[in-house]
């Protein structure tokens, strides 16, 4: 087996939204068992306990929500993620969405370094391709894909040092595209597969189809989860509910099949909110999805002859 290093990184991030509860994200997946889950696969892990955000100098936004924190969490979440990826696989136990302005940048600096470019594959309900410009709910959890394919309107956030071109990101899952999200992406190039080609094709298809592209440029691929690519009556712990999500049985075949392709090279955990969760049955549902990720195969047909 190939065996990783894997560092967990808690980031108890609440600031991308109005609503509260991410923030006990970290703790309900440590509390869930997802260091011991990934051990148990035979990787070392290494549960580097939580970032917190940069100290910021900016005064509050009128429409955007905490943007001071979050430019801090960005700030903070970039350094973070370039120096894990230079020694091992960093999962990211978030927190809510917003964090991923950070963890991909800063994946996107560690790919530019080792020369390999980086793929970001979003598993949501939502794009999450809004600018500040064009958000009308102010919350920047919906915002950070258009952050680091480097959209006009962020300029209150880093500079990136290597912005992921829009054709280089892959989303699976989305049935809540707002009007304006929906003009950029097609404009824009990224693979998109929306559920009614999943239910056309199935998940496979599209995932094979990324997963393709990322080996036949060489690049490395970064995973973001939302709690909200799966479906709310399966995944409860979530303040962002989509009806018909993914299943259990896809989400874990796109898991397995991630792992096959052995190109992942870290992996955001986003959105989990656990005030909201039903005894813990999304946390646990997402160990279950990670250790998939990561190698762990439940789902094996045992075939027998009578
Ligand atoms: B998530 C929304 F309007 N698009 O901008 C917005 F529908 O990280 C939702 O995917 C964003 O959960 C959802 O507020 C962000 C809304
Ligand atoms: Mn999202
Ligand atoms: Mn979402
Ligand atoms: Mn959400």
């Amino acid at each position: 087996m190939d065996r990783k290093h894997l560092i967990l990184v808690g980031v108890p991030m609440d600031a991308g939204k109005r609503r509260q509860g991410c923030r006990m994200g970290p703790d309900a997946y440590r509390v869930a068992g997802l260091a011991k889950a990934l051990a148990d696969l035979g990787h070392s892990v290494t549960d580097m306990g939580n970032v917190q955000p940069d100290p910021v100098d900016l005064p509050e936004h009128d429409h955007l929500f905490a943007l001071p924190e979050c430019v801090g969490w960005t700030r903070a979440l970039a350094r973070t993620a370039r120096d894990a990826a230079a020694t091992g696989v960093p999962i990211f136990m978030g927190g809510d969405h917003a964090l991923s302005m950070g963890t991909v940048s800063g994946m996107a600096a560690h790919a530019q370094q080792i020369g390999r470019p980086l793929f970001v594959l979003w598993l949501d309900a939502h794009s999450d391709f809004h600018t500040p410009n064009s958000t009308g709910s102010g919350n920047l959890h919906g915002t950070p894909v258009a952050y680091f394919t480097g959209q006009p309107g962020f300029d209150a956030f880093p500079a990136l040092a290597a912005p992921v071109s829009t054709d280089r990101v892959g989303m699976i899952g989305l049935r809540s595209v707002d009007p304006a999200e929906r003009a950029a992406l097609e404009k824009d190039r990224a693979m998109l597969a929306d559920m009614r080609s999943i239910d056309e094709h199935g998940i496979k298809a599209p995932l094979m189809a990324f997963l393709d592209r990322v080996r036949a440029a060489n690049g490395i691929l970064h995973v973001s989860l939302d709690v909200d690519f799966l479906d709310p009556a399966i995944a409860p712990a979530v303040g962002t509910t989509v009806p018909g999500g993914a299943t259990e049985r896809e989400a874990h075949l796109v898991m397995e099949l991630l792992h096959e392709s052995g190109l992942v090279c870290s992996l955001d955990l986003v959105e989990l909110n656990p005030f909201l969760d039903e005894r813990g049955r999304t946390a646990k549902l997402m160990v279950d999805l990670a250790a998939s990720l990561l190698g762990r195969r439940i789902f094996d047909r045992i075939t027998r002859s009578f």
